[in-house]
């Protein structure tokens, strides 16, 4: 009976792809290794509406490509900060939250945050924070923060986000400023730590650090906390560890762009992942924070209990809009690597 079941979904999910019984679709764009692919299956196979699927790398690709305005996304995935921009630039669409039946299950210390006050604009899809990730087998010294990541001896050893407004943010952390404590003054310090430190990097990357660690490319990386999650549950070896001078938590949410042509679909798509059962399904392809408080009632001891999905402490901070300082924080990195 299972395996006749099974067959009709894998079946209608192939015809819903292929668009033969189309009931609509939607054009979603989301980061990369974050959205599962049975996810879309499964709400294309229950609805009939085709989700056409892209994915990004950073927050600035994303926006880069909305203002550039040639697409046309019905669903997008922004960070808390970028959520933030777009909102001041009324990019966005205000959400129908009578649409959105399962919006209860979010944990409600995220909703309403200072990205979104009004709740009107965003949903979390997950949260997750950025640290360090060591091949214990392979680093003998202790590796508490920045500055021990950014040790000479680590030349050539190390990965590290593709992102220039972590980089910053972790030099800024090194001298003792916080995250969002950006100004022309305090990135003019930065810049010769980042100058320093990228002379030290073997492999940038946001879409898959962790495979450059898994390779044995590298011996230590900078993450997002879902890889360094996904590396825990390979190899105990892979520790994860919250940078002592401060490490980036982010809510990545669920938003619809103004103007969208399908916001009915978009909404029946974010109302679809916030059902626990297919939030349960993100958690254990993409092991990140779940938000969802009902969904996380399903997951499994092994699952809580990963040090990278569930930290237990660490000094958190989130991001702000900061404005015109995030073309100068591109700007530098830029400079510094082609430096290079
Ligand atoms: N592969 C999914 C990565 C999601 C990272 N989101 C957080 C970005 C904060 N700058």
């Amino acid at each position: 009976m299972n395996l006749l079941k099974t067959a009709l979904v894998a079946l209608s999910a192939l015809i819903g792809s292929a668009g033969l019984l189309a009931k609509g679709e939607l054009n979603l764009f989301g980061w990369s290794e974050y959205i599962p692919q049975e996810v879309l299956d499964g709400f294309t196979a229950e609805t009939g509406i085709k989700v056409n699927f892209e994915t990004y790398a950073s927050n600035e690709e994303l926006l880069s490509k909305l203002v550039a305005g040639g697409s046309a996304y019905d669903l997008v995935q922004p960070s808390d900060y970028t959520a933030e921009v777009m909102i001041r630039r009324k990019m966005l669409a205000p959400l129908d939250l009578a649409k959105l039946t399962n919006l209860g299950n979010i944990d409600p210390a995220l909703m309403k945050l200072p990205h979104d006050p009004a709740g009107k604009y965003t949903v979390p899809y997950m949260t997750g924070t950025v640290g360090i990730v060591i091949n214990t087998e392979k680093v003998k010294t202790p590796v508490r923060g920045y500055k021990d990541f950014f040790a000479p001896q680590h030349k050539d050893r190390l990965v590290v986000l593709n992102d220039n407004r972590e980089l910053v943010t972790w030099a800024l952390y090194s001298l003792g400023h916080s995250a969002n404590d950006i100004s022309k003054e305090t990135l003019a310090k930065a810049r010769p730590v980042v100058a320093e430190w990228v002379k030290l990097v073997k492999v940038f990357d946001s879409d898959s650090p962790k495979t450059a660690l898994l390779n044995g490319d590298v011996d230590l990386g900078i993450v997002w906390s879902g890889e360094a999650a996904i590396l825990w549950n390979e190899d105990r070896k892979f520790q994860y560890v919250l940078p002592a001078e401060g490490a980036h938590q982010f809510i990545d949410v669920l938003a619809i762009p103004a103007g969208a042509k399908n916001q009915a679909e978009a909404h029946a798509l974010i109302n679809y992942i916030l059902r626990p059962e297919v939030s349960k399904l993100i958690s254990a392809k993409f092991p990140y924070t779940n938000p969802n408080l009902a969904a996380r009632k399903l997951l499994s001891p092994d699952e809580l209990a990963n040090p990278a999905s569930y930290p237990k402490e660490g000094k958190l901070e989130t991001f702000r809009d900061i404005g015109r300082l995030a073309a100068d924080i591109d700007q530098l990195v830029t400079d510094l690597k082609s430096a290079q």
